[in-house]
């Protein structure tokens, strides 16, 4: 197996099993040697918990990239997720421009929205520049809220496939290259993953599971990244990243003293099982 090292850039929730706790362990399991910058550092994650502490990493950053490039350090894929402020979305565009090896995949998890809103702490602008970093992505894995705030599309609970090709549409006019849309169900039980991958459309469809979890959305794409740099196309990469974020709920499901996010330790070893070789 190639030996790859990829850098994640998003946030260390200290307790709450999102962003940098999720990534590192899930890319690392991968095969893939996991490189971090932490955009902020958070006591938790801002769903569901009060008066947690943040701490913006930004003024760190340009250093340590400078320090990266001066020992030649580069990387065969940058992944972002959660970014603290609209100047890391800048830092970020950088670190591709400078790090990035020719021909290797920035792919942008554009975490800032859900359920028709904003996480706490975004606005508009913010926004704005989260959509000159995706438009400029290889890759891009937002949910049907974030597609609609990158697009000005209108936000709908129920909608069917014109609406999604519409969304997907949008996303390809301002830019988008290989999109992996989550969260697109059309029936009530199933949800899935749209996705267009050198301009053709697919779909995956899995089990829908009632009550939702927080961080799924970085179990996700973390280990999407993960079946990608294994090899996997868009599609099979999603499918692989689809069934173990499910098992991850299903497993976790039923245990009331668990509440901030999935336990996704005990099931890497199916994730393990399921990528190429
Ligand atoms: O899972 C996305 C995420 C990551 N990091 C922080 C968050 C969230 C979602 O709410 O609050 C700090």
């Amino acid at each position: 197996m190639e030996y790859k090292r990829i850098l994640t850039v998003q946030d260390i929730s200290c307790i709450g099993q999102c962003s940098l706790t999720v990534a590192l362990p899930i890319l690392s399991a991968c095969g893939l040697e996991t490189a971090v910058l932490p955009s902020a550092v958070l006591s938790t994650h801002t769903g569901g918990f009060k008066g947690y502490t943040f701490r913006d990493l930004t003024g760190d950053m340009p250093a340590i990239v400078d320090h990266w490039e001066k020992e030649g350090l580069y990387f065969d894929a940058v992944y972002t997720g959660y970014l603290g402020s609209a100047e890391q979305v800048s830092i970020v565009m950088d670190i591709a421009k400078r790090l990035l090896k020719p021909g290797c995949p920035l792919i942008v998890d554009p975490a800032m929205a859900d359920n028709g809103k904003l996480y706490p702490g975004f606005d508009a602008d913010f926004v704005d520049s989260m959509k000159k970093l995706v438009f400029s992505a290889d890759c891009i894995l937002p949910n049907i809220t974030e597609a609609c705030l990158l697009t000005g599309g209108e936000y709908r609970e129920q909608y069917d496939r014109r609406y999604i090709a519409d969304l997907i549409g949008a996303l390809t006019a301002a830019g988008a290259r290989d999109i992996v849309l989550t969260g697109v169900g059309y029936t009530p039980r199933t949800t899935g993953v749209a996705v267009l991958e050198g301009g053709k459309q697919s779909y995956y469809r899995h089990k829908k599971i009632a009550g939702g979890c927080h961080g799924t959305g970085d179990v996700f794409a973390s280990a999407f990244c993960g079946a990608l740099m294994r090899g996997c196309s868009c599609y099979d990469a999603s499918k692989i990243a689809a069934d173990y974020t499910v098992s991850c709920i299903e497993y976790t499901n039923g245990d009331e003293s668990h509440r901030y996010g999935v336990k996704f330790e005990p099931l890497l070893a199916d994730l393990i099982a399921a990528l190429p070789e």
